[in-house]
């Protein structure tokens, strides 16, 4: 007998979650804007960009009334296609995910497919095969922040009349869009330049101690022959200053300290002349993600590609106005 009234109450239960899901497709909100789930997949914590995105991400789908169910994959590319599939498996209306490299994700984004379901690629890319797999991009241009470092290190080195400026670079996690993309715009801008030459590049993977660890091991292995710090993120960086300064040197003035993101703490260490240029990377594309959703729930056709505009924060210009930075 009991056997039965735990079926029967399984059933039940059952009935009523296809029901809500149905009832959760139909209601619509009093402006007419369709009710929207959303499923956001974030890779980590690992930076203070990552967390001003997480933050925006939130605030933003609070202020558009977005039913927003997020997961934080803590830098585990597994954790984010367990996400992907619990998304799927709970039927929201839109994917979004910011992957945390570049390779992997056929599979998972098959099945978002087959389940009807659009997926957003937020602040990072994917390679692969199948363009249809997600419908559109929302993230900055690393190749041009890249470039825009290696632009500056040029005009830089006008300045320095130096004949030779030997260059480390700390890069950010293997195989990411930012790591790759980022390390080809820098080597583009000075490619030719005779003046600046490549000596090693090391992988920092976004955090403060990898920074940390990597400056230590590089000026264990240069010494006073390194002239330049290229970081791809003001984490890294973060963590390779007090190295340099432990090391007996003045970052800003015996060494070019170049960075990306443009969070407040590395922008005051700019303003403080210890860092000599920051390329912005805003992590505040939470309104961009908001009315893609909403967009796509509308079944209207979306842009392919969303670059934010970026700027470029260095010794050659006049900080003192420069508002709050916000992460
Ligand atoms: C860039 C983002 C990078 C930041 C790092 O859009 O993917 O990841 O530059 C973060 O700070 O860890």
């Amino acid at each position: 007998m009991k056997g039965k009234i735990r079926l029967a109450a399984l059933l039940l239960a059952l009935l009523g979650l296809l029901c809500a899901c149905g009832a959760r497709e139909e209601e619509t909100r009093e402006q007419g804007e369709p009710s929207l789930l959303l499923g956001f997949s974030q890779l980590g914590s690992e930076s203070s960009w990552r967390i001003g995105n997480t933050r925006d991400i939130e605030q933003k789908a609070e202020e558009y009334g977005i039913g927003l169910m997020m997961e934080n994959a803590n830098q585990k590319q597994e954790n984010q296609i367990a996400a992907l599939r619990s998304f799927i498996a709970y039927r929201v209306d839109v994917i979004a995910f910011s992957p945390i490299v570049e390779e992997g994700w056929d599979h998972v984004l098959k099945e978002a497919r087959q389940a009807g379901i659009p997926v957003i690629l937020v602040d990072r890319d994917i390679v692969t095969e199948e363009q249809d797999l997600y419908v559109c991009k929302i993230g900055a241009d690393f190749y041009q922040e890249g470039f825009q470092a290696g632009e500056y290190l040029r005009r830089k080195a006008d300045t320095l009349g130096k004949e030779k400026l030997r260059i480390v670079e700390i890069t950010g996690t293997e195989d990411s869009t930012p790591m790759r993309q980022r390390q080809a715009g820098f080597r583009d801008a000075i490619a030719g330049d005779e003046r600046l030459e490549m000596l090693e590049s090391v992988n920092g993977d976004f955090l403060i101690s990898r920074g940390a660890e990597c400056m230590r091991y590089l000026l264990e292995k240069y010494g006073d022959g390194i002239d330049v710090v290229y970081s791809h993120n003001d984490e890294m960086t973060l963590g390779a200053l007090p190295e340099i300064e432990r090391a007996g040197f003045v970052p800003g003035k015996d060494l070019v300290i170049i960075s990306i993101d443009g969070g407040q703490k590395a922008i005051d260490i700019l303003k403080e002349g210890k860092i000599n240029c920051i390329v912005e990377c805003t992590p505040m594309l939470g309104s961009t993600l908001m009315e893609t959703a909403l967009a796509l729930k509308r079944g209207e056709t979306v842009e392919r590609e969303t670059h934010p505009v970026e700027k470029v924060f260095s010794d050659e210009q006049d900080l003192s106005s420069l508002p709050p930075r916000g992460y």
